[in-house]
This record gives C-alpha cells, sequence and structure tokens, in this order.
C-alpha cells in the first residue's frame, strides 16, 4: 500500500513535465543553494515545531486539526517540524509499536489538509528516556548508567554527566545500536513515505559527542551514520530530502566538521543566543552576533553544496528582549534566504506561542507572523521586514521557473490592505498570499542581476 502510494507520486511528479532551470527532474530536490520544488521554485521553509508531549508518552500534544490550519492560514506559515522519538518507535528491542506511527500519520494528514509541508525529527535531549531526557528508548544502554545518573539544572548541562556520556559512546560504537536506529528509521519512511506532504527527514536532534573529539565529531561518526540512515530512508521513500543537523557544538561556536553530506541535504542547524538560552534574556547589543552566525552558517551550507533551514529558534515571551532577539533571527535568516522553525508552538510560561490559557502571546506571535517567501522563481533570495514602516522586500536573481513567486502575507499585517511594487509584473492576490509574475531585473547587469519586490500598506 505505502510503497504503491510512492510510486503514484512519482508517477505523478514524472508526468508533470514541470522541471524548471537547469533542473530536469520534476521533483522536490536541492539546488543552488535552496530547496527546489518541482518548477524549479526556491522554496523557503517557515514554520513551527510540534513539541512538548512529543517527547514523552503519550508523545502528542493538544494540536488538533484546527491548529494545522490556524499555522497556515493565521499565521501564514508553511510548514511544520514535527519531532518523533526513537523511544516511541522501538520501545522494546526489536518491538515496534505500528499504533505510534499510526497516530503520527494522523497528524501528518491534519497537516496536508491543512496546506503544510512537514520535516520528519527523530528528536532527543540528553540520550533518552533512561536520563531525564528524551529518545533512545531506555534499552539502548545499561540500567547502571541510569542509576547512577544524577541530574542537574538547566537541562542540558546533564550532557556532561559521564553516564549520558558512555551511553552515547555506546550508541555510536555499537555496530547493532546503530542497526535498530537505522531500522527505527526505515520504518518511519515507510509508514510516512506516501504522504506527499512530507518533505523529509531530520536524523537525529542535536547530536552530542560523547567522548570523541568535537573537531572530527561530525566527519568521523555522524556523517557515516546519517548516510546509512539516508539510504535506510530512501529506499522506502526515495524523494525525502535529508535534514542534517550538525552537532550541538555548533550552537557553542564550534564550526562544522562535516565535509560532505548526502545527497538533496539541508544543512539544519539551530540559532540560539547562549546568555538567552541560560535564562538571561537577549540583550540588544547581542543582535549582530545573531546576524553574523546566520551568516556564518550560510557560508557551511554553501560548502556542503546545502540549502539552509534553521531547525530551531525560540526564546521566553517573559524574559527580557524577546522582541529584539527574534526580530533579529527573522532578518538574520532573511539576510541569507533561510527558512525557519520556530521553538515551539506550544501552550505554557516558556518558550510556547500561546500562555497556559491558550492565548497568543504578542511578544511572539507580532514578530513571527510577518511575510514571507514561499516560493521564488530564482536564486540569491533574500528577505527583510521594517517593522517601524510595514515594509517587506525581497530581492532574487530571476531566473525561468514553471510557476510563480509567492509570498505569504498575512492578513493581519495589513488590515487595510497592502501595495505590491515589483516594476509591473502580473500581481494576482489570495487569502494571505500573493503570486507575481516575472519579475524583471532592476539592478546589477548579466545573470547576476537582480530584481525587488516590495510591499508596503
Ligand atoms: C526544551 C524544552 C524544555 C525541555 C528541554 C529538555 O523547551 O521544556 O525541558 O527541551 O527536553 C534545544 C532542544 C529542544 C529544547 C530547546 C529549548 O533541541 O529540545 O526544548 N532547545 O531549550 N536546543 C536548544 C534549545
Amino acid at each position: 500500500m505505502e510503497r504503491r502510494r510512492v510510486a503514484l507520486i512519482v508517477l505523478m511528479l514524472a508526468s508533470c513535465g514541470c522541471g524548471g532551470g537547469d533542473s530536469p527532474e520534476p521533483r522536490w530536490q536541492v539546488a543552488r543553494g535552496f530547496i527546489r520544488d518541482p518548477e524549479g521554485r526556491a522554496v523557503i521553509l517557515r514554520g513551527v515545531n510540534l513539541s512538548s508531549v512529543h517527547k514523552q508518552k503519550p508523545y502528542f500534544d493538544f494540536h488538533l486539526e484546527a491548529d494545522y490550519r490556524r499555522i497556515r492560514e493565521d499565521w501564514g506559515m508553511n510548514s511544520v517540524r514535527f519531532l518523533i522519538e526513537w523511544a516511541a518507535v522501538e520501545p522494546m528491542r526489536g518491538v515496534y509499536d505500528a499504533a505510534y506511527l499510526d497516530e503520527v500519520a494522523k497528524r501528518i494528514e491534519w497537516a496536508q489538509a491543512a496546506g503544510l509541508w512537514v520535516v520528519v525529527d527523530m528528536h532527543q535531549d540528553v540520550y533518552g528516556e533512561g536520563f531525564a531526557g528524551n529518545g533512545a528508548p531506555r534499552w539502548t544502554c545499561d540500567e547502571a548508567r541510569y542509576a547512577a545518573y544524577v541530574p542537574t539544572t538547566p537541562w542540558f548541562l546533564n550532557y556532561t554527566d559521564p553516564n549520558v556520556v558512555a551511553c552515547y559512546d555506546g550508541l555510536y560504537g555499537s555496530a547493532e545500536l546503530r542497526g535498530h536506529f537505522i531500522e527505527a528509521w526505515r520504518r518511519v519512511a515507510a509508514r510516512l513515505g506516501g504522504y506527499p506532504a512530507v518533505l523529509g527527514f531530520d536524523p537525529m536532534n542535536e547530536p552530542y559527542w560523547g567522548s570523541a573529539p568535537v573537531s572530527d565529531f561530525e566527519a568521523a561518526t555522524l556523517a557515516p551514520l546519517f548516510a546509512e540512515v539516508a539510504a535506510a530512508v530512501r529506499g522506502e521513500a526515495p524523494h525525502w530530502l535529508a535534514f542534517i543537523e550538525p552537532a550541538s557544538s555548533r550552537n557553542l561556536g564550534f564550526a562544522t566538521s562535516y565535509q560532505t553530506l548526502p545527497k538533496d541535504a539541508v544543512y539544519a542547524p539551530h540559532s540560539y543566543d547562549q546568555a538567552a538560552e541560560g535564562g538571561a534574556g537577549f540583550v540588544a547589543s547581542k543582535r549582530a552576533d545573531v546576524i553574523a552566525n546566520l551568516a556564518a552558517l550560510a557560508r557551511e551550507a554553501e560548502g556542503l553544496g546545502a540549502a539552509l533551514w534553521i531547525g530551531e529558534y525560540g526564546g521566553v515571551a517573559a524574559n527580557p528582549g524577546i522582541r529584539e532577539y527574534m526580530d533579529a533571527q527573522y532578518d538574520g535568516a532573511g539576510a541569507v534566504g533561510a527558512g525557519m522553525m520556530y521553538w515551539h508552538y506550544g501552550k505554557d510560561g516558556g518558550y510556547g506561542l500561546l500562555d497556559a490559557t491558550g492565548a497568543e502571546k504578542p511578544e511572539l506571535v507580532d514578530t513571527l507572523v510577518r511575510p514571507y517567501p514561499e516560493r521564488v522563481a530564482g536564486d540569491a533570495v533574500t528577505y527583510a521586514w521594517d517593522e517601524a514602516t510595514s515594509t517587506f522586500t525581497l530581492t532574487f536573481v530571476p531566473r525561468a521557473a514553471g510557476g510563480p513567486t509567492v509570498l505569504s502575507v498575512p492578513a493581519r499585517r495589513y488590515p487595510a490592505g497592502y501595495q505590491v511594487a515589483c516594476g509591473g509584473c502580473t500581481v494576482t492576490r489570495g487569502t494571505g498570499r500573493v503570486e507575481l509574475g516575472v519579475v524583471a531585473p532592476t539592478a546589477g547587469a548579466g545573470s547576476g542581476a537582480t530584481a525587488t519586490v516590495t510591499l508596503t500598506p
């Protein structure tokens, strides 16, 4: 059944004859620094993480079908990073929970019906369920390690516990355990590969290096592991893009040691300010650092021939500087044309977009619900938003594609409507979005000439 569905999609994509630019294969892929849709357009994924109870039994949070619609329709976002857990997929050694994957599939259907793209993230924090963390099933490490573990706060300091370190070493060093991890992924791909909404897989959240040297952990350990995961996943879902994270050392400022990534890879780091993560709030003077780090991540992605997508960024609404923090993230991502996923769509007093009563937190939602380019017929995409004048600017190098440039324009940002300036291009307005025909370049010359589009009230 699943294989038949996959075959059908492949057939549909192959017969649409809609390859754009110099991308001969009419399918989703990564080319010239961006995810490309079958029409050859650059795709920017902007969305939210679905997390919280996803990390522990019963492994799903409050989100119902209406929540998926809200992400698309109220917030104008086009995607979700959907957390799953190895412990839920394979709770006992070699025993796979089909009912869990059915529940995941039900939610993928909701996302799909709402018009959202899904990246499936095999999440983990602090190794797994044997510690206070999530991810690996308990049976993957020695009970004595869990018994000897002394938890501390904040949560991420637990990574340095010698028992946690030993479990990571055990996982990476054991062909048998790696095989279980890969097989768990294969089963996820087999169950979900038939849903066109699923764009790809994020093999492991913020991988920790254990006792290995940070300097080449990615190149020496993660790259070969993820290559095997990619091969197993693509045996079931050949079209899935690989959203590959650097080790969590990247959050501490260590440049990546990856030399190569699988084909059709999206480099998928996270963007957090360390002091803000430590609970101190965000100091406005750190804005330049956030933007510079996103630029450095873009250079790493470029060196790897990958697209760039920030799988997590986010902050605690009540902490000082939250608006400036989220502004810096939007501006830094826009300057390099990256997609980004807010951490997280939850109801809480922390990172959640909603407070405990379910009301939107304006400090967050105001800075997240903004126009952005969803599909761009071109290369070298950048975008920016000026809050003071409610002006959105898109720049890119136009290139023939099989479809229009599409901007998400959340209605709440322009309650009295908006003007589009695109040098006289065809403008087709829809609810919450606008489609643009061919936009002529207005600056520079030759193949690098850039076009600019602006939205104003
Ligand atoms: C955090 C949750 C928090 C939870 C903790 C440990 O917000 O409630 O106690 O995980 O499970 C990450 C991780 C992501 C974190 C997030 C925010 O990938 O799981 O969620 N974060 O701290 N890396 C940097 C920040």
